[in-house]
C-alpha cells in the first residue's frame, strides 16, 4: 500500500505547494503566506488531496448533516451590506416582522425529527427586548427537545447597543431564555478597509470576535463563516482565516467554519458575477488545511449548489448543512438552488461521494448512521 505521503506526492503539479505539503503531512501549522501560496495555486487536485487527507485523519469517511429548519424573524434592518438583498430599510414596503405567535406556529409546524432551528433577523431598531427573549422562551416550549441556534455575533453586538445592556448580559439572557449555540453569520470579511467598502453600520471584525469571545466564555458554541467572491483579495481572504484561528486558540469554541459564496443576482450595490468551482472548492480546501482547530467545514449547498457540494465531501468538507426548509437570505439574492433537501437526497448525496451518511445534532452528536 502506498503511503498517504506517497500519494499526495503524486498529484502534486506546483512546486510552490511542496513546503505546504510536508507542513500538512507532518501536522505542522501553516502560516499566512502558505494560505496566500494556496489561493494562488490553480494545482485545484493537489489542493483537494492535502485537504482530504487532514479530513479524512479528522473524521474518515463520515458525511454528515442536520435535520434543520431556518426562521428570519425580521428583515428589517439598519445596516447597509452592499451584498445583502434580504434586508429591508425601516419603512421599506418590502420589510416585515413576524408576530411571535407566527414564529411559534411554525416550530409547532416542523415534523418531530427536525431537531435544530436557526434563527436570524435583520438589525431592527424598534422591537423590545422582550421579543428577543419571548421568542426563544416559547420555541422552547413549543418544542423543549429542540436545538435553538440562533442570532449571529452583529445581532448580539447590536442588541448591547440597542439595549444598553453590556454584550455579556445580553447573551447570559439569551442562554436563560433558551439559546443553546449561534450561527456563525455576520462575519463577512474582516480586513478593515474592504469590509468599510460594502458594510456600514453593524459591528467591525474586533467587534464581531469579541462577541464570540465572550459567547464561548460562558459555553455557547458557535459557528463562523466567511463571505467570499465579492471585492475581497486573498491576503483578506488568508487574514480572516488566521484572525478565526486565533480566536479558537484562545477558547475552542468554535464548532464548524462554513465558507459563504456571494449570490450577486440581486445583491443590492455589488455587480459581480458568480463565483466560480474552482474557487468555491478552494474556499472548502483551504479553510480546512489553515483551520486546523476548527473541528469542522461545512460545504453549504444552499450557496454552491447541491453538486459541488457534493465534491466538497472530497475536498476537506465533512458536513452538508441540512434539509434547511425556506432559506432566504441567499434565495433573496438570488441564489439558483433550491429551498430544502430531502433527508433522502442529502444521504444519496453523500453515499454517492463515498462517504457514510450521518445524521448529527447542532453540536455533532450522532443520532442516526443511515
Ligand atoms: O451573515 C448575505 C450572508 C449570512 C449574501 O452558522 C450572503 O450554521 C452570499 O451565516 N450572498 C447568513 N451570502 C448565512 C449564514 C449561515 C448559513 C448557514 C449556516 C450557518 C451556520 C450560517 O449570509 C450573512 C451574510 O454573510 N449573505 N447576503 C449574498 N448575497
Amino acid at each position: 500500500m502506498p503511503t498517504a505521503s506517497a500519494l499526495v506526492h503524486a498529484t502534486i503539479q506546483d512546486r510552490a505547494l511542496e513546503p505546504i505539503r510536508e507542513k500538512v503531512l507532518a501536522g505542522r501549522r501553516l502560516g499566512f503566506e502558505d494560505g496566500v501560496a494556496l489561493y494562488r495555486s490553480h494545482d485545484l487536485l493537489a489542493i483537494g488531496q492535502l485537504a482530504n487527507h487532514v479530513r479524512e485523519q479528522r473524521h474518515g469517511d463520515a458525511g454528515y448533516f442536520v435535520w434543520n429548519t431556518h426562521i428570519n424573524h425580521t428583515n428589517v434592518c439598519v445596516a447597509t451590506c452592499d451584498f445583502c438583498a434580504f434586508a429591508a430599510k425601516p419603512g421599506e414596503e418590502r420589510g416585515y416582522t413576524m408576530k411571535l405567535e407566527e414564529v411559534f406556529d411554525n416550530v409547532r409546524a416542523l415534523p418531530k425529527p427536525v431537531r435544530e432551528v436557526h434563527v436570524v433577523g435583520g438589525l431592527h431598531p424598534d422591537l423590545p427586548w422582550e421579543y428577543m427573549t419571548d421568542m426563544l422562551k416559547g420555541i422552547k416550549q413549543v418544542r423543549p427537545d429542540i436545538h435553538v441556534k440562533a442570532f449571529t455575533a452583529v445581532e448580539i453586538w447590536f442588541f448591547h447597543k440597542l439595549y444598553r445592556k453590556s454584550v455579556a448580559e445580553v447573551l447570559a439572557e439569551l442562554k436563560d431564555a433558551g439559546l443553546d449555540s449561534m450561527p456563525g453569520g455576520g462575519a463577512e470579511i474582516f480586513a478593515k478597509e474592504t469590509r468599510n467598502r460594502i458594510i456600514k453600520g453593524k459591528a467591525n471584525a474586533e467587534q464581531w470576535l469579541d462577541v464570540m469571545r465572550e459567547a464561548h466564555r460562558q459555553g455557547i458554541p458557535t459557528n463562523a463563516t466567511m463571505l467570499y467572491g465579492h471585492v475581497e483579495s486573498i491576503e483578506d481572504r488568508v487574514d480572516h482565516l488566521v484572525r478565526l484561528r486565533e480566536l479558537q486558540d484562545e477558547t475552542g469554541g468554535f464548532v464548524t467554519f462554513i465558507p459563504l459564496a456571494f449570490q450577486p443576482w440581486e445583491a443590492p450595490a455589488l455587480k459581480l458575477p458568480e463565483t466560480t468551482g474552482f474557487d468555491d472548492l478552494k474556499a472548502i480546501a483551504i479553510a480546512r488545511l489553515m483551520l486546523d482547530n476548527v473541528p469542522h467545514i461545512k460545504s453549504y449547498w444552499i450557496m454552491i449548489g447541491p453538486r459541488l457540494a457534493q465534491v466538497g465531501l472530497s475536498f476537506g468538507a465533512d458536513d452538508l448543512d441540512g434539509t434547511v426548509t425556506e432559506e432566504k437570505i441567499a434565495h433573496d439574492a438570488g441564489a439558483q438552488t433550491s429551498q430544502s433537501l430531502t433527508v433522502h437526497e442529502l444521504c444519496r448525496l453523500i453515499r454517492e461521494a463515498g462517504r457514510r451518511p450521518i445524521e448529527r445534532d447542532t453540536v455533532f452528536n450522532v443520532i442516526k448512521e443511515w
